[in-house]
């Protein structure tokens, strides 16, 4: 039972809408509470002013409650009241009340009592009348009655004339009930999803109604009796089998904003012209082929959304509405765009996404004011130059094209790096550039270096047997004028295979060579030659191109090669049918698990489809393989016998060439560069070639051909002044350099890391030597690795303890790493570069903060198994007052290499006090000890993560592995086509030490889920706690004790993932001009300015509305709130205006409730679990702040100016100078009501994961400066500019409470004080690599 403490606690001021009015109320909620009374303590709360009970099924409320006497709103929602409990008519304070979703409640007269009444909800009831009682309530302002079928309304109901705003939705009504027709004060009216209803003439006598709702009506003609409500503002008719719209339509002449989308529109009548107040017009899904030139008449619209219908081309009069600042053209036949297109020089938006356009006109560079233009999924090949003159910041999406001018490499990096391409075309000369990558794998001893050395000269040629390639060689091989393969040539050696993943990319082409000689038909060594190979590829790069070359063919009898070749292709067959069952069998039981869970909010749900959708796009996406085994010899033939066939090796050559010139498998082949860049890029090269140890020596010697620029510099990286020297050669200024570089960089040419610290500035231009240089510490025999010349100064048994250490515990002290790598180079880039591959991680010595001596673990050397003494620490039997709570990831199939070892380096910053082996880690998190370790199967590998404790700590346990699978759920992503399931671990099964325990699917737990969970295994008898088997869906904070020093981004659970680009939308709402002009806001230009440097500074999509009345503010946030927000890490919106204590204004001087705008967002499905931040500027009352002491003087002389502005509040001082708003408000200011969402949806969102920052404390005004804009917005750009790199977002608000703080007008010396709120669960960094900088 909550005692009085707790009760007092939980009263919170909370803000509620009263008929556009705004007020803050006491409130307790008790939501959901499985009350069948009321605590006592709860009646001496008498200063409560709002009382949540809703879900309490079968309350009882005493007489008690009428000791509440400043109650003003009671939620009884979903209560199985059958009656208005008696108490509740004892309080006449009450102005809102109520009760949806009680069936068939009985409302007495005694109801009248309530006097004050203003809302009343009565929705979803199951009334077929209403009760004469109501009629009694004369103060009623609004009155919901949604979702009650087929109620009879009576005549009286006019008496009630003060009813503004009747929400009648789905009430399968047949007409509109002759009542309301007599509430001629009525203002809104919402009538849909009544299927037919039938409006009659009479409702043309409702001169009040701005607003009308009518959406899903099936309605398919338009009635005459709509089109004389002339003084319609608002008119929703979407959802409607409309053919046509009747030329009367032109009557509506006031109507602002028409919603008519997803209708059966062809065509538009001429008439719409004339509606020339309109400034939102949505006209998506309509099978619309033309639309009338009139539409040039709209001077006034602003948003125009033709998305989705079937235009093939537009009327010219269209680009000449100037003023649209938001035009959606997306899914249309479009095939060009006019030069007119220019003409829109006030559009922010622009949506051309999935048409047919096959060129841009150089016109669209004049769209000054550009900020989204996205025009994905379109068959362009080249873009105008022009684009690079459109604003730096504006987001371009161009991705699904086939672009060659700009190649995607340069358009992913938005405006700026198109508009330096084309500057360094235009500077330099176009070089035609088709290149494509090929990889060669194989065995090693396969042949594959023969092979490419043959394609490459042209004749035979045979490698000698100690000619064994390192890691990879790159060449270049042009077979004719118009086209250069890029070949990488992989070393076949088992000790490269952990590096070779990171060369796998999606767009080369695999040549897999199976050397015939070795092969046997055995399915072992088809495993090895073959099978390994495509089971990495179809992991990695799912949807790659991949041919099978049958090598030493002239080893082979004819007969041998025919059953050998026949033999892999059978088996491939075999393999690939295998693939296809696995992923059928993950989708049907994804499909089942969507089906169990329908209807859930919850997280698991939204992790269910992204798998499914993922799941779906494999299966179109399988490894592309050419059902030939290509058979070559490279070995030179007697002359006789070559005279009669053509060499296999210029067969094989043909084929390729053939391959790579099919434009549905490389649709990007030819891309047009630069020359300045190709020159670069080829000095780059020669820099790269003198890499291997023997070139090197030859270089040296001056006998190697090509010259290098960096001179006897064998450099396995470059500095900036280094890439200035070659890029000074190739004719690129040092200003002009990052362009070059980027693009290399995305395309995978060279590696740069700018965020980890020791690596920020070099440029690793040949990324085989990288590898090349962890090859030298990678040895399988330990012995040999100590047995070179650079340690001869050690005795053997330090030696033999070196070897011992390494061979024993995967340990390497710092000094004898640095022997190992070439003495020119510097251990900390090594170490740091191995750490960011998951290659080792270092130890950590309190001891030596010098690191001088450190050791690094290398797990993938980890031969032992798990140590007997741990046994002590995690006997096999779970001790009885414990529970172990173990994680599961199902890998099926194919399980990468070396995935476990990365996956144990990748937890290192999350555990302390670790002991490693082969398959293990036993480690402490958080005090919890934690076992984690992988386990091969036939089929399958197991990676557990597990951990014990009491069962009163289940939420903590939680906390203890979760964000260790978090890890490798992260890992996995770097191999797309892995199947794998994610489950909780029957916890029964494991103390009972039962054989094959059950698997839960990982999930969230439910409101539906009970206490405890039968144990599958043995039902009838055994039980365990739903604690132990259902994900908390909030779990519980862990902090973790580990130095932040070496934590990569992706592995954390104590922060918010952040690595998405763009980081999130920022939607920017910002009121400057309003209707009453001397409401004005000069200044919030400079805060846009500030806000646009600030989005882009932390990676954000910018999207800004300028000027919105109370109902556009609220349609524009339900609009964006329902858009997939999936590819964004979180969302964020800046609110600027005026503002009082029940709102922020729209330009029309009504007000908007922030809570409703938030509460939008938090119901948003692709947000869920992302940080959704609220900026609010805008004043919440009237008060001014002189503050109690000034410490700094540091006065903002500008603000204290006499054009220095308030942001003059709309509360009750000013309402009294100002004009009154448009709406005629009722009396009552302080009543409540619960503004229903539009969508008519009744589950209440989750509240976690969400912060507003407000510019100042309740009550008090905010202040803004003419010249310099608002203080808060100045402030926060200047911080943000400063901190955001290292600092969370928290602490970066803290600054800036202070800072604000700090200021003051100077006359009045007035203080504001911003105030922030929030439901965080995890740090926030912008930059995630925040978290290593702040502890270089
Ligand atoms: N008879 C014959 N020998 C070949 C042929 N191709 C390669 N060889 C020999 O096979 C051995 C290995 O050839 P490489 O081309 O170096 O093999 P690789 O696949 O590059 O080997 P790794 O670099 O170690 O992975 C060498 O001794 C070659 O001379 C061929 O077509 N016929
Ligand atoms: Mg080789």
């Amino acid at each position: 039972m909550a005692t009085p403490l707790s009760l007092r606690e939980g009263m919170k001021p909370m803000k509620w809408n009263v008929m556009r009015k705004w007020t803050t109320l006491l409130t307790l909620d008790l939501t959901d509470k499985h009350l069948g009374q009321l605590p006592d303590e709860l009646f001496d709360l008498n200063e409560l002013q709002a009382l949540k009970l809703d879900k309490n099924k079968n309350i009882q409320l005493s007489e008690k409650l009428t000791r509440l006497t400043n109650l003003k709103l009671l939620l009884l929602d979903d209560c199985n009241l059958k009656t208005v409990p008696a108490a509740v008519m004892k309080l006449p304070q009450l102005q809102t009340l109520s009760f949806s979703t009680n069936e068939n409640i009985t409302l007495p007269d005694e109801m009248s009592s309530l006097v004050n009444l203003t809302v009343l909800h009565l929705d979803n009831c199951k009334l077929d009348t209403l009760y004469p009682v109501v009629l009694k309530l004369l103060n009623l302002q609004k009155l919901n009655l949604s979702n009650n079928k087929k109620i009879s309304l009576p005549d009286e109901l006019y008496k009630l004339n003060n009813i503004i705003v009747l929400s009648l939705r789905q009430c399968e009504l047949g007409t509109v009930p002759p009542a309301v027709l007599k509430l001629s004060q009525l203002e809104e009216l919402d009538l849909s999803w009544n299927r037919g209803i039938h409006l009659p003439k009479e409702l043309s006598g409702l001169a009040n109604i701005r607003v009308l709702k009518l959406w899903g009506t099936d309605m398919a003609t338009v009635p005459m009796v709509m089109c004389r409500l002339k003084q319609l503002e608002w008119l929703n008719l979407s959802s409607n089998p409309l053919q046509t719209l009747p030329a009367e339509v032109g009557q509506l002449t006031n109507v602002k904003h028409l919603d008519l989308s997803c209708c059966q529109l062809n065509t538009l009548p001429p008439e719409v012209g004339r509606l020339t107040k309109l400034e939102w017009l949505y006209l998506c899904y309509n099978p619309l082929q033309t639309l009338p030139t009139e539409v040039g008449q709209l001077n006034n619209v602003k948003q125009l959304n033709l998305s989705l219908c079937e235009l093939h081309t537009l009327p010219p009069e269209v680009w000449r509405l100037t003023q649209l600042e938001w035009l959606d053209l997306s899914s249309n036949p479009l095939q060009t765009l006019p030069a007119e297109v220019g003409q829109l020089t006030n559009v922010k938006h622009l949506g051309l996404s999935h048409c047919q356009l096959r060129t841009l006109p150089p016109e669209v560079g004049r769209l000054t004011q550009l900020e989204w233009l996205n025009l994905r999924s379109n068959p362009l090949q080249a873009l105008p130059a022009e684009v690079g003159q459109l604003p730096n910041k504006a987001n371009l999406d161009v991705s699904e094209n086939p672009l060659i001018k700009p190649p995607p490499e340069v358009c992913s990096q938005g405006v700026t790096a198109i508009r330096r391409y084309f500057d360094e075309l235009e500077r330099s000369e176009e070089n035609a550039n088709t290149r494509l990558k090929v990889v060669v794998l194989g065995e090693k001893m396969a042949g594959k270096t023969s092979l490419v050395q043959t394609l490459r000269s042209g004749k035979s040629t045979l490698t000698r047997y100690e000619d064994r390639t390192h890691c990879v060689e790159i060449t270049h091989w042009a077979p004719d004028d118009n086209v250069t393969f890029e070949v990488y040539d992989f070393g076949g050696h088992d000790v490269y295979h952990l590096t070779h993943q990171f060369f796998l990319t999606p767009d080369a082409f695999y040549l897999l060579l199976v050397n015939l000689e070795t092969y046997s038909c055995t399915e072992h060594r088809y495993t090895e030659a073959v099978g390994l190979w495509l089971d990495t590829l179809n992991a990695r790069v799912p949807g790659a191109v991949v041919s099978l070359v049958g090598s030493k063919e002239d080893r082979c009898r004819p007969d041998d090669v025919k059953t050998k070749t026949s033999n892999i292709q059978e088996r491939i067959k075999q393999q690939m049918a295998l693939w296809e069952r696995n992923l059928k069998q993950r989708i049907n039981t994804l499909e089942s698990l969507q089906k169990m869970h329908k209807g859930d909010s919850s997280k698991s749900v939204e992790d269910i489809t992204q798998q499914l959708t993922h799941a779906n796009r494999l299966l179109s996406q399988r490894l592309h393989i050419d059902g030939d085994v290509h058979c070559v010899s490279v070995k030179p033939k007697f002359r006789l016998s070559s005279m009669f066939s053509s060499s296999s090796h210029i067969k094989l050559k043909y084929f390729i060439l053939e391959t790579a010139r099919n434009t549905t498998l490389f649709p990007t082949l030819r891309t047009i560069l630069p020359k300045t860049w190709v020159d670069f890029e080829q000095s780059l090269r020669i820099e790269g070639s003198k890499r291997a140890p023997e070139k090197a020596a030859k270089n040296e010697t001056g006998s190697s051909g090509e010259s290098s620029p960096l001179e006897n510099i064998q450099q396995s990286w470059l500095t900036t002044a280094d890439c200035a020297r070659i890029g000074q050669l190739a004719g690129l200024s040092s200003d002009r350099l990052e362009s070059v570089l980027s693009y290399l960089q995305q395309v995978g040419t060279i590696l740069r890391y700018t965020d980890i610290p020791e690596l920020k500035g070099l440029v690793f231009h040949d990324p085989p030597a990288l590898v090349e240089i962890f090859k030298d510490l990678f040895h399988h025999d330990t012995k040999e690795l100590f047995k070179t010349s650079k340690f001869a100064d050690f005795t053997s048994s330090q030696l033999k303890q070196f070897q011992s250490v390494l061979y024993d515990r995967g340990l390497i002290r710092k000094e004898v790493m640095t022997r190992l790598l070439p003495p020119e180079i510097n251990p900390d880039i090594v170490t740091a570069l191995m750490q960011n591959f998951g290659l080792c991680f270092e130890m950590q010595d309190e001891t030596d903060p010098s690191k001088h001596n450190c050791w690094y673990r290398i797990p993938w050397y980890l031969q032992n198994h798990m140590p007997v003494e741990l046994k002590y620490v995690w006997p096999e039997d779970v001790p009885e007052e414990q529970e172990q709570l173990q994680l599961m990831c199902d890998i099926r199939g194919f399980c990468p290499r070396g995935l476990f070892q990365r996956f144990s380096v990748g937890i290192h910053p999350l555990v302390q006090d670790r002991t490693d082996w082969k398959d293990g880690v036993m480690a402490y998190r958080q005090d919890y000890p934690v076992l984690v370790c992988s386990k091969p199967t036939a089929d399958d590998t197991y990676i557990t993560m597990a951990t014990r404790g009491s069962l009163a700590q289940a939420g903590e346990m939680w906390g203890v592995v979760h964000p260790l699978l978090e890890v490798l759920v992260q890992l996995m992503q770097e191999w797309p086509g892995v199947l794998y399931s994610l489950h909780v671990t029957c916890a029964h099964c494991i103390k009972a030490r039962l054989d094959n325990p059950h698997q839960y699917d990982l999930r969230d737990r439910t409101a539906d889920d009970g206490r405890d969970v039968r144990c599958p295994r043995v039902k009838r008898t055994a039980s365990t706690s739903a604690d132990l088997v259902y994900r908390p869906s909030m779990l519980s904070a862990v902090t973790s004790r580990t130095s932040l020093t070496q934590m990569r981004p992706s592995q954390q659970n104590d922060f918010y993932k952040m690595t998405s680009d763009p980081r999130s939308l920022a939607l920017i709402i910002s009121n400057i001009n309003f209707t009453d002009p001397s409401r004005n806001r000069p200044g919030g230009e400079k805060d846009l300015d500030n806000l646009r440097n600030i989005c882009e500074k932390l990676k954000l999509q910018l999207e800004i509305r300028e000027d919105l009345t109370a109902q556009e503010i609220e349609a524009v946030a339900n609009e964006v709130s329902r858009r997939d927000h999936g590819s964004y890490d979180c969302f964020v919106l800046f609110l600027l205006s005026h503002g009082g204590e029940t709102g922020v204004l729209g330009t029309d001087g009504q007000h908007v409730s922030v809570d409703s705008i938030v509460s939008s967002f938090q119901a948003c499905k692709s947000l869920v679990g992302k940080p959704k931040l609220f900026f609010i500027q805008a004043c919440r009352g009237v008060d001014t702040d002189k503050g109690l002491e000034h410490t700094d003087a540091n006065i903002d002389e500008e603000s204290s100016t006499s054009q220095g502005w308030r942001e003059a509040s709309d509360g009750a001082t000013d309402q009294a100078t100002k004009s009154p708003p448009p709406l005629p408000t009722a009396p009552v200011t302080s009543a409540a009501c619960l503004e229903s969402p539009d969508a008519g949806e009744k589950t209440l969102p989750t509240t976690s994961d969400r912060l507003v920052m407000y510019a100042t404390v309740h009550g008090h005004v905010s202040w803004r400066n003419s010249d310099t804009g608002t203080w808060l917005v100045q402030v926060l750009a200047d911080v943000i500019t400063e901190h955001a790199e290292t600092e969370t977002l928290l602490e970066m608000l803290t600054r800036v409470n202070a800072k604000v703080a700090d200021f003051k007008t100077q006359h009045q010396e007035y203080k504001q004080q911003p105030e922030v709120t929030h439901t965080l669960r995890k740090k926030l960094y912008f930059f995630p690599q925040a978290a290593v900088n702040q502890n270089p």
